[in-house]
């Protein structure tokens, strides 16, 4: 890992907010709220793997310069970073705001200061406007999501190995399933066996769903049993180093019908068709059509009826979606998934989920688990 990588992640988030407002910013200044209203960035910026940093702020100048303002709670996990930036420790709320004050308003006659509205509280926000009455505060929030949505080695290789840990638990899932098991029991096991395999835990709240439920793209685990016949669907990730990963598979428990061989075909050709379209400079919205396209040329036209996919880094959904939505254009060492899925209401659903990453002439895919139709 290079030792001047936060230096370089805080003057990529400059050149884009620069570019982006055509002004001046002199400071960006993150402000963390309690848990969940936590800004990734924060780890993003200073590398960190371990703590929560609620409550707790950081600053960074456009030379690079970065002060971590951490509680006493946090301050021996921030300090693993602190040949990359400065530690600051408060002793409690007011401390930290007498603090800040003093250390960052450096000009009488106002300033401009840098923030993250995708995550900085509307509190905490007057709290700043209180602290500051006179700096005028911009948004860069979009530069944030822009510079993390290119990933750079350390970051591809932490996700890598994240798909990896989900995709190596999928065979031992598949020894797991018997008849009357609890979706319950399997999302647990399933979180077991990612920590097992070197995981921090699981990236998001697991989805099993047994039969009809599979035709609920964000299902919630119940106390429903796995029957022959049944569709089931595992939609799970695996976080390594605070990356995340993003899969999902779907097997049929017992013999398959002909018709749900037919929605795991186009399904599976559907998920082929958006990472052979996903390239460098081809619009995310143009992926998302080849593959809604498809499917709608199928009888299960109109059954497809989420986005292609996501972005996917430090959080599941990690800024972007593969969907007209997102007016952006794909980059090499963008890491995103492809999930079509073609869903039944009263019958069940299919969804095949993979992360990829961007190389120079093609899509790399992280996941590795197989994909064809699996009778368990
Ligand atoms: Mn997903």
């Amino acid at each position: 890992m290079p030792a001047n990588f936060t230096e370089q992640r805080i003057k990529k988030i400059f050149k884009i907010a620069e570019s982006n407002v055509k002004e001046k910013i002199d400071l960006i200044l993150l402000k963390n709220g309690t848990e969940p209203h936590l800004d990734l960035s924060f780890f993003y910026i200073t590398g960190l793997e371990a703590g929560l940093f609620e409550g707790c702020a950081l600053a960074s100048y456009p030379d690079g310069e970065t002060r971590v303002y951490t509680s006493k709670l946090e301050e021996q996990s921030a300090l693993k970073g602190k040949d990359r930036f400065q530690v600051i420790t408060f002793k409690d709320r007011d401390h930290l705001a007498k603090m800040l004050k003093k250390d960052l308003a450096r000009s009488s006659n106002g300033f401009s200061i840098g923030i993250n509205s995708n995550e900085l509280t509307h509190k905490n926000f007057e709290d700043l406007k209180k602290l500051y009455p006179k700096a005028k505060f911009v948004d860069v929030s979009s530069a944030i999501v822009m510079a993390r949505m290119v990933k750079d080695d350390q970051e591809i290789a932490a996700i890598k190995q994240a798909a990896q840990i989900a995709s190596k638990a999928f065979p031992k899932l598949l020894d797991f399933l018997k008849d009357g098991i609890t979706e319950y029991k399997v999302s647990a096991f399933l979180n077991a066996t990612m920590q097992d395999l070197g995981a921090q835990g699981p990236s998001f709240d697991t989805i099993v769903a047994f039969g009809e439920n599979s035709a609920e793209p964000h299902y919630s685990p119940r106390d429903v049993k796995l029957r022959k016949g049944y569709f089931a669907l595992f939609d799970y990730g695996a976080k390594f180093r605070r990356y995340c990963s993003d899969i999902t598979r779907t097997v049929v428990y017992g013999k398959a019908s002909k018709q749900q061989r037919e929605i795991y075909q186009i399904v599976r050709e559907a998920n082929q068709l958006g990472i052979d379209a996903s390239r460098v400079g081809v619009k995310a919205g143009e992926i998302h059509q080849k593959v809604s396209r498809f499917i709608d040329t199928t009888k299960y036209k109109g059954r497809f009826i989420h986005s292609t996919g996501h972005t996917v880094g430090l959080a599941v959904h990690d800024g972007a979606v593969i969907h007209p939505a997102f007016k952006g254009t794909i980059e090499e060492n963008m890491v995103f998934t492809i999930e079509p899925g073609i869903y039944i209401p009263g019958l069940g659903g299919v969804r095949i989920e993979d992360d990829i990453v961007i190389r120079k002439n093609k899509a790399e895919v992280l996941t590795t688990a197989p994909k064809e139709l699996i009778e368990v």
